[in-house]
């Protein structure tokens, strides 16, 4: 199936950001893998919400409130139904940092014993190794890591080696924030459960830019932030299995998750407000809820078309330049493009690009072990989304073009 082909000037008069001038320059935001920019429909949502529906949720005693709560927790159904889940099994959280910390406080608490095995890969973002390594310390537990191969995919005979009987967890990431290769999650789920293994997937990457399914892909836990798909900062979400949700512990406590509280326990809510402690970021939500409203109309297919030719186009003009070293492979990757440019660094090539109004990403992109494992200690990165164009990709080239010359050429 073809998708529909998408209207980009359109789209771009939904971001009233793109218009800025950076430097005097149009701006060519091109560092939506760290944070994408929100259409007028969201920053409406959340306004309009602010404007005529705010209270606290799940106080039903006045309208407001009761208006705040649908606003919520309608919000949550459009999130579930966007990635193909449950209602039931989406838990608000900040973002994928906090859906990740979830499971490992919560399920990893109740099931690492001493001598499992946690098996992560060395492409994660620190936000997927970081709560893996706090928690296993706490167990006794050990941590392995799957391999790549030399053209920067997951090694799928290095993870099938490495998954054992005390493997409990599998957890890698859909989408390299580096190396912009889309893992084949639902045959390391399926190689997960054939071990006796859980599979959390962090989708932080793949969620803005992929049709996500969660029934497809199999796993047991999916982890997105709302920031990286048109929505607002401090709101993301957990969805997981209910039946292990359910038989997994509350990890904070406080208010709205309790069923009833004595002086010296408590009995817990059901899930997913279990797992939502605390007057949530209503407000938020609402933006999520119309960010993937906005997607989904857009169509997520339509987008993924979009972002595979411009990536296509950006990767020939790129490696036409005399000293452009990609990272990742050509293939079976989305348009998170880190490279390397001669022997100029990648900060000094962010510098350079700003003053032309181009915003990439350079540094080690919070995956400190892989550009260990590449060799660097930073990597330069364009990554693109729906509203980007093919002249803001000439304009990246121009502009590397310029830094070289500028830098006298390469030693
Ligand atoms: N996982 C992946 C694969 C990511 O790329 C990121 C953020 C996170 C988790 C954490 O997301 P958060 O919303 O909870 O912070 N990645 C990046 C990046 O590549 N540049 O800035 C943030």
């Amino acid at each position: 199936m073809t998708a529909k082909a998408l209207d980009v000037e359109r789209i771009r008069n939904d971001f009233p950001i793109l218009n800025r001038k950076i430097h005097g320059q149009p701006l060519a935001y091109l560092d939506n893998a760290a944070s994408s920019q929100k259409p007028a429909a969201v920053i409406a949502a959340v306004s309009g919400y602010f404007l005529n529906s705010h209270a606290n949720v799940h106080r039903g005693a006045h309208q407001l409130s009761v208006e705040a709560t649908d606003a919520y927790e309608s919000a949550r159904a459009v999130v579930a139904d966007f990635i193909g889940g449950r209602t039931k099994e989406l838990i608000f959280t900040r973002g994928t940092t906090e859906s990740i910390n979830l499971v490992a406080n919560s399920w990893g608490a109740a099931h690492l014993a001493e001598g499992d095995e946690v098996l992560l890969t060395l492409m994660e973002h620190h936000s997927n190794l970081v709560p893996w390594q706090l928690v296993a310390a706490r167990a006794g537990a050990r941590l392995k890591f799957v391999g790549l191969t030399p053209d920067g995919r997951l090694d799928l005979e290095d993870l099938a080696a490495k998954l054992g009987p005390r493997t409990r967890i599998v957890a890698l990431t859909h989408v390299s924030n580096t190396l912009g290769v889309v893992n084949p999650v639902a045959e390391v789920a399926r190689l997960a459960h054939e071990a006796g293994a859980l599979c959390l997937v962090d989708g932080a990457q793949a969620a803005p830019h992929l049709l996500v399914d969660v029934v497809d892909i199999g796993c047991d836990f999916y982890a997105f932030s709302g920031h990286k798909m048109c929505g607002p900062t401090g709101i993301g979400a957990l969805w997981g299995k209910k039946e292990l949700l359910d038989a997994m512990p509350p990890w904070q406590g406080g208010g709205e998750m309790i069923s009833e509280v004595q002086l010296e326990h408590s009995t817990w809510a059901a899930v997913p407000h279990k797992f939502e402690a605390g007057t949530p970021s209503v407000g938020d939500a609402v933006g999520l809820g119309a960010a993937v409203r906005y997607l989904s109309q857009v169509g997520l297919e339509a987008i993924h078309s979009h972002e595979i030719e411009l990536t296509e186009y950006a990767l020939e003009r790129l490696t036409e330049l005399e000293g452009f070293e990609l990272f990742g492979p050509r293939e079976d990757r989305v348009g998170v493009i880190s490279f390397r440019f001669g022997d100029i660094h990648a900060h000094d090539l962010a510098t350079i690009l700003d003053a032309r109004g181009i915003a990439i990403r350079a540094g080690h992109h919070c995956n400190q072990p892989l550009m260990r494992h590449l060799g660097v200690d930073a990597t330069a990165r364009a990554s693109l989304y729906l509203y980007n164009t093919r002249a803001e990709i000439d304009a990246l080239v121009e502009g590397l073009i310029a830094a070289k010359t500028l830098f006298g050429g390469f030693a």
